[in-house]
């Protein structure tokens, strides 16, 4: 139905189609979950949610763009297999950007190998407080100690090159079939390789994937918005941002996203080399080149200095910033942070990865969180630098840094 779906909505009217579009993904939701129609009505009257409305703006958009994708085929491996293939994040599993790549490797993982996928994150809490299943419901339905059959990867820490060449070229399906279930820690980018292995040939031409398209920086943005919705807490937040950036500014946004590493703020945090002049680079580019006065102004970092240093710079009314912790979600004093301020410390980083997908302007750190954070936009090259020892405008996907270190 949504494979037929998404050819026909070429052909009908933006706003009607957005309509169909969600309806049509709420409703087949509402069916695997066995919920009632009410559940579609209600999340259409809750449109006055600007982040919602932007929400259903970019699957309208992906409906577009992947109309190809035979999306009932991923759902039907996600409802109908009993072998599971978790993405396992308990400890030493990176930060959000690590997490998000390792996440939508497992889950091309999990369909390639016609696996149910689950996502098993408590750490360092549960990640159901801020991100709900979407269309594929990766809830866990037993806890890894209850497993009898079970392998566990961590190629973070162990077998990282081993794994690495078995997707890109091994029999998976034959080497991990004696196992009901098996638990990965990852990070790496594995779409691009699994997609290109000659024995997933036959299940990615099922999909439908595209030759063109099977790599890790293009299908994320679609995977992530399959994979997840926010919870309430997180939508009513972004929408507190998203009135104050219209109240005196209209709408136009110029974020920055500078991480320096390790400082007083993160101290556990890894040092980062070539970044002690990027605060003052930013404000400098910033206002030489988009000084247009209406534009509000997000930042996030990981330090309370720099954050201080911005807001003076450009004055409470323009700034925009998600409140609360600076927490670096892997790299935490586990003596000294309470559970609430970690709590907060992640709920943070959820926000400022939603709101950075919304920026008119994107100023970033080389980071895998405002990576990802960056093609989730609808225009993901447009206005977009990099901060490389120096501003750099990053021109489309065969752009290339200028240094690797950076
Ligand atoms: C999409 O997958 C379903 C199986 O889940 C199959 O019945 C259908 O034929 C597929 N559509 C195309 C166009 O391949
Ligand atoms: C995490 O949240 C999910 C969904 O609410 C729940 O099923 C699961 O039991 C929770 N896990 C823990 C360890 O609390
Ligand atoms: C990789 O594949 C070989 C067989 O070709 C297998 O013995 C080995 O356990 C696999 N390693 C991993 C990490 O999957
Ligand atoms: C892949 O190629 C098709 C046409 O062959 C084109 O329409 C599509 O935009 C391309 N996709 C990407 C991501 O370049
Ligand atoms: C925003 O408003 C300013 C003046 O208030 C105007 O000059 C500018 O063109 C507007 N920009 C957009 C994108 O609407
Ligand atoms: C932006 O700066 C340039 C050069 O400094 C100046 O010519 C221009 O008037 C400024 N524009 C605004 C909107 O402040
Ligand atoms: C299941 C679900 O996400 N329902 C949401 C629909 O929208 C209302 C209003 O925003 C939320 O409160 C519900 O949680």
């Amino acid at each position: 139905m949504l494979r037929r779906y998404f050819s026909i909505n070429r052909l009908c009217s933006i706003n009607l189609c957005i309509l169909i579009f969600v309806s049509v993904l709420f409703y087949n939701k509402s069916i695997n979950e066995k919920k009632s129609l009410n559940f579609l009505i209600i999340n259409q009257s809750s449109e006055k949610s600007v982040f919602q409305s932007r929400l259903n703006q970019r699957l309208f958009y992906f409906g577009q763009q992947f109309p190809h994708i035979n999306i009932s085929k991923l759902l039907h491996i996600q409802t109908t297999s009993s072998q599971t293939l978790t993405y396992f994040c308990s400890k030493y599993c990176g930060g959000w950007g690590d997490r998000i790549r390792g996440i939508t490797s497992t889950y091309i993982l999990a369909v390639l190998l016609q696996r149910r996928f689950v996502i098993d994150m408590q750490y360092p809490c549960n990640l159901t407080h801020f991100l709900l299943p979407n269309l594929v419901d990766w809830i866990p339905k037993y806890h890894i100690y209850e497993q009898k059959n079970y392998l566990k990867l961590d190629p973070m820490h162990k077998y990282g090159i081993e794994l690495y060449s078995n997707i890109s070229s091994g029999n998976l399906m034959e080497i991990w079939s004696k196992y009901e279930n098996i638990y990965l820690t990852a990070n790496s980018d594995y779409i691009t390789p699994a997609l290109k292995n000659p024995f997933f040939q036959l299940i990615k031409s099922q999909i439908n994937i595209q030759s063109n398209e099977s790599t890790q920086e293009i299908l994320f943005p679609l995977i992530f918005e399959l994979l997840f919705e926010p919870t309430s807490i997180v939508i009513n937040q972004l929408d507190k941002l998203f009135s104050k950036s219209s109240l005196s500014y209209n709408q136009s946004i110029i974020c920055m996203h500078i991480r320096i590493g390790q400082n007083p703020t993160v101290p556990k945090d890894a040092k980062l080399p070539f970044r002690t002049s990027i605060v003052l680079d930013m404000l400098k580019f910033i206002d030489k080149n988009l000084n247009q006065s209406y534009s509000s102004i997000f930042i996030t970092t990981d330090s309370y200095e720099v954050q201080q240093n911005i807001y003076k710079h450009y004055g409470n009314d323009r700034m925009l910033s998600i409140p609360g912790p600076i927490v670096h979600i892997d790299r935490y004093n586990s003596k000294k942070e309470s559970y609430e301020t970690l709590y907060n410390g992640f709920l943070k980083v959820i926000l400022e990865f939603y709101f950075l997908g919304e920026c008119d302007t994107l100023l970033r750190s080389r980071s895998g969180f405002s990576e990802w954070a960056s093609y989730r936009r609808l225009n993901k090259y447009s206005n977009l630098y990099l901060y490389c020892r120096g501003i750099h405008q990053i021109t489309g996907p065969k752009w290339r840094r200028p240094y690797n270190i950076c």
